[in-house]
């Protein structure tokens, strides 16, 4: 079978056949009707691509923007003509973090029911390689779904920072946790206790970000990168997913086994006949994610 999207197609809403919509029809059944879908999706050959749509709120994550990126994480993960998957907001902002008014009027209770407790297991079950395209402000949980990513592409105007102290609240969506193992510990806690907001250069200094573009060029540069790992074997590059995260949540040699397994699991692939049996005769490989 060919990995080819505009052969296969292929829905984030599940509906059978077709590429997924330009606009998502909307939110999910219950959650309203807003003007305009506050995430709008496309494929472009093998990669999806999500981009949160709420300029007026500086794209904050509403529960509406959780549960459509989580549908459209998961339908694509699902999908065989999606092999990498870019998350984008707008050229201003990425994501202002979770949506403040909400926050404010939410009692206890139902901070332990909360969509965004949901969210991030979601979107962290992925196995599909997936690139932050940040532009403008990554804020709070933006700045948490960027670090959720496996990489981050992002314009030299990006701002990235985790305010929630200045809130009267802590990170809540990993960004204690993946920033530290990312950034290391002092630098954590000083952008986690002050605030204060890091530049695209700084981020790029502190190993946060893999590139820095010029304005403009931010969303084509994270999905020229997503359509190169994209036309890589996708099994094995599901499996490298795998086993990189592995090195955040096990010790070493716990780690190393992990990889062995998966190594081993990339050897049982039909890929690996064709990406060895391409390079011995000087040809490009056929990658059929088989
Ligand atoms: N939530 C809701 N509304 C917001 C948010 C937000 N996060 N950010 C901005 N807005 C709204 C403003 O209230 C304002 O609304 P209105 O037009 O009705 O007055 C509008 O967007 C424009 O805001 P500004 O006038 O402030 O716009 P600026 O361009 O001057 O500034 C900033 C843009 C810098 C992004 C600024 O708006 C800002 O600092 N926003 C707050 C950023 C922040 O504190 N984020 C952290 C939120 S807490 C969090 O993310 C916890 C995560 C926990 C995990 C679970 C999450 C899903």
């Amino acid at each position: 079978m060919s990995r080819r999207a505009d052969e296969t197609g292929g829905a984030p809403d599940g509906a059978a056949g077709g590429r997924p919509p330009e606009r998502n029809p909307g939110p999910p059944a219950g959650t309203g009707e807003p003007t305009e879908a506050a995430v709008l999706a496309e494929t472009r050959d093998l990669v999806g691509v999500a981009r949160i749509n709420r300029p007026e709120a500086r794209n904050a994550l509403s529960p509406d923007v959780m549960e459509m990126l989580a549908q459209l994480v998961e339908a694509w993960d699902a999908d065989p003509a999606v092999s990498c998957i870019v998350i984008a907001g707008g050229d201003e902002f990425f994501a202002a973090g979770a949506d403040i008014g909400e926050l404010r009027d939410r009692a206890f209770h139902d901070t332990l029911v909360a969509p965004s407790a949901r969210f991030w297991p979601r979107v962290a079950a992925c196995r599909t390689p997936i690139v932050a395209a940040v532009s403008g402000y990554a804020l709070g949980g933006g700045c948490e779904l960027a670090l959720l990513c496996d990489l981050i592409v992002a314009s030299r105007t990006a701002e990235f920072g985790q305010p929630e102290i200045m809130l009267g609240i802590i990170p809540g969506g990993g960004g204690t946790q993946r920033l530290a193992r990312t950034v290391g510990k002092q630098r954590a806690m000083e952008i986690v206790l002050t605030g204060r907001r890091i530049t695209a250069d700084e981020a790029y200094g502190l190993g946060l970000v893999n590139r820095v573009t010029e304005p403009g060029e931010w969303l084509d540069e994270a999905v020229d990168v997503a359509q190169v790992i994209a036309r890589r074997a996708p099994i094995a590059a599901r499996l490298a997913k795998q086993a990189v995260l592995a090195a955040f949540e096990t010790g070493l040699s716990a780690g190393l086994d992990q990889e062995r397994r998966l190594f081993e699991l990339a050897m049982a692939t039909e890929d690996r006949v064709e990406g060895t049996t391409a390079f011995l005769e000087k040809r490009r490989p056929e990658f059929r994610g088989r």
